[in-house]
């Protein structure tokens, strides 16, 4: 059961989300212990393997490169460094490392082949990975897939009515495509939305209906609650009430019974009895680890405690899907074949110039050859 029959429409899903709030917590738990272990949850940490810069207006975003948010613009991080964050990831419980940038789009360049040597690593390390890169073509997330990816994660924020009022400089569409392509390249779709962003109850509803429309609704559905980041046109947002998290989480819950729901954003002003409730009404994941792209995050040891008290256990990684296999990449291989014979030839041409003492020719600047004329007059 996928999708729950009983709630496929907007107006059993939007009564649902408004049922007294301990009957709704009720019935999502009951659903959550029959398509999952309760006691599981998983830790994902999140890496920004690129951070700011980005060319795109979501209003939510420290990282659009036109709001002044302090975040700076970085180059993509070495493939070095992100083994050596996976390994801490790792070394703290984590069991699947989620790799962003800020980019609006993948490009078929360098960064991208090192993105995909990214990849090809952290799955050899044993970890679930990853990547929430922007937009995809089918090419492109075939290439992921072949790395070893595990996960795209791309997220619809919000309905397609209220899309527009939060982002204009791209459609819903776009993002509807790319999870086509993701899907068809047989990666497991993460995608979810956020909540308090100045959205109606129906806008909620609207993005799960979304969801509940596709043949194969998302694995994990990510909620995230507004970060209002100072210089983001949302700055000003009201934080959200804990109740309408927990009544986001148990909706989704219920509606896609055998999706993971994770409780993403927002989780440094939920207390641990919120968070609590939240993983009773069927959340089975959280980000872990003291930082989320550019904004806080609860740290480790946190975490470690809460799930001490609540009596819950780090999820290992792959219970719900094999390993993928990494393969090498054709098109990185036949760059280094290129790059190699490249080599040679200048060598080669190297070797014939020294043998036919061949002395290379010297061009002069225009003020030399002035000079010359003038010591010569
Ligand atoms: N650039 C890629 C994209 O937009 O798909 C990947 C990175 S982007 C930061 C990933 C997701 O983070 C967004 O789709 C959005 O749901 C979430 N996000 C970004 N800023 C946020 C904020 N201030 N509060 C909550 N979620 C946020
Ligand atoms: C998701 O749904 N939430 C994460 C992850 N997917 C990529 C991102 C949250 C970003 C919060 C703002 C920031 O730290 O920049
Ligand atoms: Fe760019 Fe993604 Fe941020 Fe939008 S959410 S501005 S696409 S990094």
């Amino acid at each position: 059961m996928k999708v729950n029959p009983q709630y496929n429409t907007k107006e059993t899903l939007l009564e649902l989300y408004n049922k007294p709030l301990l009957e709704l917590v009720f019935e999502a738990a009951t659903i959550h212990r029959q398509h999952h272990n309760p006691r599981e949850v998983q830790m994902s940490s999140l890496l920004s393997i690129k951070t700011g810069g980005c060319s795109e207006d979501c209003s939510y975003c420290p990282q659009a490169a036109r709001y002044n948010t302090g975040v700076n613009a970085d180059k993509l991080m070495t493939v070095d460094t992100v083994i050596e964050q996976a390994t801490n990831a790792k070394n703290n419980g984590s069991s699947r490392l989620c790799m962003g940038a800020a980019w609006r789009e993948v490009k078929d360049n360098r960064d991208f082949d090192n993105v995909i040597e990214m990849v090809q690593q952290v799955n050899s390390m044993g970890l679930e990975v990853c990547c929430t890169l922007g937009m995809l073509t089918d090419d492109q997330a075939k290439r992921l897939k072949n790395a070893g990816l595990y996960a795209y994660n791309h997220n619809l924020d919000s309905s397609e009515e209220y899309y527009s009022d939060v982002i204009s400089t791209r459609e819903y569409h776009d993002r509807l495509n790319t999870i086509e392509n993701v899907r068809g390249a047989g990666i497991s779709v993460c995608s979810g939305g956020i909540i308090g962003m100045g959205e109606k109850v129906d806008d909620r509803i609207g993005l799960l209906m979304s969801y509940m429309k596709m043949d194969n609704p998302p694995e994990s559905i990510p909620i995230n609650a507004l970060v209002a980041v100072e210089g983001t046109p949302l700055e000003e947002q009201k934080e959200i009430e804990s109740w309408e998290i927990i009544r986001m989480v148990a909706t989704t819950r219920i509606a896609f019974p055998e999706s993971i729901v994770r409780l993403s954003a927002g989780r440094t002003s939920l207390s641990i009895e919120t968070q609590g409730l939240c993983f009773m009404a069927g959340a089975g994941s959280i980000f872990a680890g003291d930082k989320l792209l550019t904004t806080p995050n609860p740290e480790f040891n946190e975490d470690s405690q809460m799930f001490d008290i609540l009596g819950l256990i780090p999820k290992k990684p792959f219970q719900d899907g094999c390993q993928p296999e990494t393969h090498k990449d054709e098109i990185i291989e036949q760059k280094k074949v290129l790059a190699e014979k490249r080599k040679k030839e200048l060598q080669e041409a190297r070797e014939n110039a020294i043998k036919n003492n061949f002395k290379p020719r010297v061009f002069k600047t225009v003020d030399s050859i002035k000079n010359e004329e003038q010591l010569s007059k």
